[in-house]
């Protein structure tokens, strides 16, 4: 596990991303304030934005909430343009807080819904021109004739938000494992239309490095379920072993990825176009091994490290957002990270390039248990976070306290 570094440090770091290098080699400083020895770094990466300083304070005292309750399992929340919150249970149920405050259950055809173990209606998107398309786009476990998969669909819902209409299937080919174990699986909506998708690796040895297999990558494709253009074969990045988080960084075109660790080692990384993230549990032949590194630059050449991982023991982390807005002070810009076993928020303030981390901080540990999406919410600087405890689970409202 890095701990913060130095400016030099962050430095070399991208430089040591760029050539795809293991950041073993790194110099770690143990302070986290800006060094002034960056003139030593190498010419490449003599442009690089230097590392901003670490929050100049704590964290914000937090206040929470309930938006939604008596939930079982509410997998993603999304707000839309009228401030409707939309969430789904993992069993197969949409369910809004409307915009008069009253809590509801929405109609929707998921007859083929196949849920199992971690697969189920799982990712929850608002299309960029929602708006306009009233179109919602979701990622779930599929029931199919020739077998199941996981599937992203393309949906609308009417001006009342009485029903979703089913209109689409933009991905029809994603594995998924009998049981459902590691079925991922996130959207992101990117502002230019296109979908990012998260997927699981199916907890299958060869999955993650198979270039053949939509398991275990980032997918980038578009509205009509083409390939983006920086995604051969949809493929935007690959060798992960669980994604389950995926946003981009307030104010710049970073996305980050954060997925499920083994026993250890819960990763965030910053996402390549190409980028191979170094899962690869096949060391033993048919045999999922997970006694292998999360990252693992020796039997995977030119694997990206992490921006930050767990360490050991895994804390669960299914999801990522950012701070954004002054109320979070000298906090605003970082990343936070839900955890499911950890029952908390991991804060982390970030370097301007994305590589590293320079400050880290925990919230609400132990308070609403396990904790699942996040979800950027309102002009307030706040987010929205659903709980994952099985029986009346939450979709929480959290603001910085300012003051
Ligand atoms: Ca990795
Ligand atoms: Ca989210």
């Amino acid at each position: 596990m890095k701990k913060p570094v130095t400016g030099a440090a962050v430095l070399a770091m991208s430089v040591a991303l760029l050539a795809a290098c293991s950041a073993d080699t790194t110099d770690q400083g143990s302070s986290a304030e800006p060094s002034e020895s960056s003139a030593t770094a190498s010419q490449s990466s003599s442009d690089a934005a230097p590392s901003p300083a670490a929050p100049a304070g704590p964290l914000p005292n937090l206040s929470v909430t309930t938006v939604l309750d008596g939930l079982d399992k509410p997998w993603d929340v999304v707000v839309a343009p009228d401030g409707t919150v939309l969430t789904g249970e993992r069993s197969g149920r949409f369910v809004i807080r409307d915009s008069a405050g009253v809590q509801r259950e929405l109609n929707a055809d998921l007859g083929d819904l196949y849920a199992a173990g971690e697969t189920g209606l799982m990712g929850i998107a608002l299309a960029t021109d929602f708006a306009a398309s009233r179109t919602i786009y979701t990622c779930q476990g599929v029931r199919g004739d020739d077998g199941n998969h996981i599937g992203v669909m393309s949906w609308t819902v009417d001006p009342q938000w009485t029903a979703l209409t089913r209109t689409g299937t933009l991905v029809d080919d994603i594995p998924v494992a009998d049981g459902g174990r590691h079925g991922g699986c996130r959207i992101l909506a990117h502002p230019d239309g296109t979908l990012y998708i998260g997927t699981g690796d199916t907890a299958s040895p060869t999955v993650p490095q198979d270039r053949n297999s939509l398991g275990g990558k980032v997918l980038h494709v578009n509205t009509d379920g083409t390939a983006a253009a920086d995604a051969p074969d949809r493929i935007f990045t690959l060798g992960h072993r669980n994604v389950q988080g995926l946003a981009i960084r307030p104010g710049t075109d970073q996305i980050f990825e954060v997925e499920q660790g083994t026993s250890r080692d819960d990763e965030l990384n910053l996402l390549v176009p190409g980028g191979n993230y170094g899962y690869r549990p096949d060391r033993r032949s048919s045999v999922y091994d997970e006694s292998v590194p999360m990252t693992d630059p020796d039997r995977v050449p030119g694997a990206l490290p992490a921006v930050w991982s767990s360490g050991d023991p895994t804390i669960a982390t299914p999801d990522v957002t950012f701070t954004d807005g002054e109320q979070w002070g000298s906090w605003n810009g970082a990343a936070v990270i839900s955890s499911q076993q950890g029952e908390k928020l991991v804060f982390l303030a970030l370097s301007d390039d994305g590589t590293e981390y320079v400050a880290e901080a925990d919230a609400l540990e132990g308070t609403y248990g396990r904790l699942r999406s996040l979800t950027p919410f309102g002009s307030d600087g706040g987010f929205l976070l659903t709980t994952d405890n099985g029986s009346d689970d939450q979709v929480l409202l959290v603001t910085p306290e300012v003051g």
